[in-house]
């Protein structure tokens, strides 16, 4: 019987409607065109106000756009901490923000960014004044900061999760190969995921830590980390629907990957990188037993820095539904995929190539979503391209 009406189930469904698995081409539409902006890293919406947006400058300048129609909005220049920025190399530079998900009643705004000297990585809490709209440049209070070996690899993207806590990614310090081997070491902060509470403070610390962290109480261990064994973790964002915690963990010689990062999970920096021993170090290994495997992994020939995106959850393109979508950050790449339950359903579809590097992925509140392309100074200014389904999924 039960059989039967599953059957009939199946029958009755739509006709018209994409297999699930599908993956739809998708367009891009420049928006926000009359915004004059420098090396546009971040699009970062504020939960509480549909109407605005904003981009991160990589030097230290914030842009408060009005997103009341992205196609004409203007912007202005919201905040500028340039002076406390230290953006001398590519990969430094103000990174990432987010607003506390209750930003209307605390006013609390979350900053990372690179500073020196001496070279650190910095999370900073800003307040907006009593219009809820400016922020008070006066207002900075550092959470954390975390020494910093090497220009390169600073993580990072700040965001906060469907629990409310705060969380943050940190580069495995840099150089190459890590030679700190900062990627398996419980006791730094480097090479992790960190998931930490804002709303308190304990003992010395600005923040609290989580009770539940998966290390809390582990002799030698960070009670801050809730994932290890990740080298650069450049973007990363919660799938809204589901919680997952998606990121593109940048690689070494050899592979890109994307990872879904769960509570306690080694993610297998530097033994491992993508599905591989990593080429040349000495503890590589060929076993991927103890670490969690990514998703999808991408070699030298489609890309070399991978840009975590987001599962588009909107609702203007229903055939994008559940797709997550990240890109290559030096080829202009972007690829879609579906997961469930962390595992791959439809493998990576090569969806777009274009000129600039791709430098983030955001988010709206409606869901729509949109890249952040930077370019060098002569070769033209950043600029913000909305992602649109271009055809039916075949
Ligand atoms: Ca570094
Ligand atoms: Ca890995």
């Amino acid at each position: 019987m039960m059989v039967l009406l599953a059957a009939f189930i199946q029958d009755a469904s739509p006709k018209a409607s994409a297999p699930a698995n599908s993956i739809p081409k998708i367009k891009t539409t420049r928006v926000w065109r009359d915004v004059e902006l420098v090396r546009p890293v971040q699009l970062v919406a504020r939960p509480d106000r549909a109407d605005k947006a904003y981009v991160l400058e990589q030097a230290g300048r914030i842009i408060e756009l009005d997103a009341t129609d992205p196609s004409t909005g203007k912007g202005r220049v919201w905040l500028d901490i340039r002076e406390s920025v230290n953006d001398r190399n590519n990969e430094e530079g103000l990174l990432s923000m987010a607003f506390h998900p209750n930003v209307a009643k605390n006013g609390e705004v979350y900053l990372f960014y690179t500073a020196e000297p001496p070279r650190r990585e910095v999370l900073a809490r800003f307040k907006l004044k009593a219009d809820g709209i400016e922020i008070d440049p006066a207002s900075r209070e550092v959470l954390l900061e975390v020494a910093d070996p090497a220009w390169n690899h600073n993580g990072g993207t700040v965001l906060f999760g469907p629990d409310g806590m705060l969380y943050l990614t940190l580069g495995d310090g840099g150089s190459g190969n890590d030679p700190w081997g900062n990627g398996q070491n419980l006791g730094v902060l480097l090479a992790k995921c960190l998931r930490i509470d804002v709303s308190k403070k304990e003992g010395n610390l600005a923040y609290a830590i989580p009770s539940d962290n998966p290390f809390v109480g582990r002799e030698g261990a960070r009670g801050e980390i809730w994932a290890y064994g990740l080298r650069n973790i450049w973007r990363m964002s919660f799938d809204r629907k589901t919680g997952e915690l998606w990121g593109g963990d940048v690689g070494q010689n050899a592979y890109e990957e994307i990872d879904i990062i769960k509570k306690g999970g080694n993610y297998g920096w530097r033994p491992r990188e993508g599905f591989h021993a990593t080429n040349g170090v000495p503890d590589a290994s060929e076993s991927a037993e103890g670490f969690i495997e990514p998703i999808v992994e991408y070699p030298r020939k489609d890309g070399v820095s991978v840009t975590g995106g987001f599962v588009y959850r909107g609702s203007e393109f229903s055939d994008l539904q559940g797709v997550y979508l990240y890109a290559d950050y030096a080829f202009g790449r972007i690829w879609g995929l579906r997961a469930l339950d962390g595992k791959l359903v439809a493998p990576p579809k090569p969806l777009l190539q274009r000129q600039g590097n791709i430098a983030s992925f955001g988010e709206l509140n409606d869901g729509s979503l949109y890249i952040c392309i930077t370019r060098g100074g002569a070769d033209g200014p950043g600029q913000i391209l909305k992602i649109m389904q271009s055809t039916l999924a075949d």
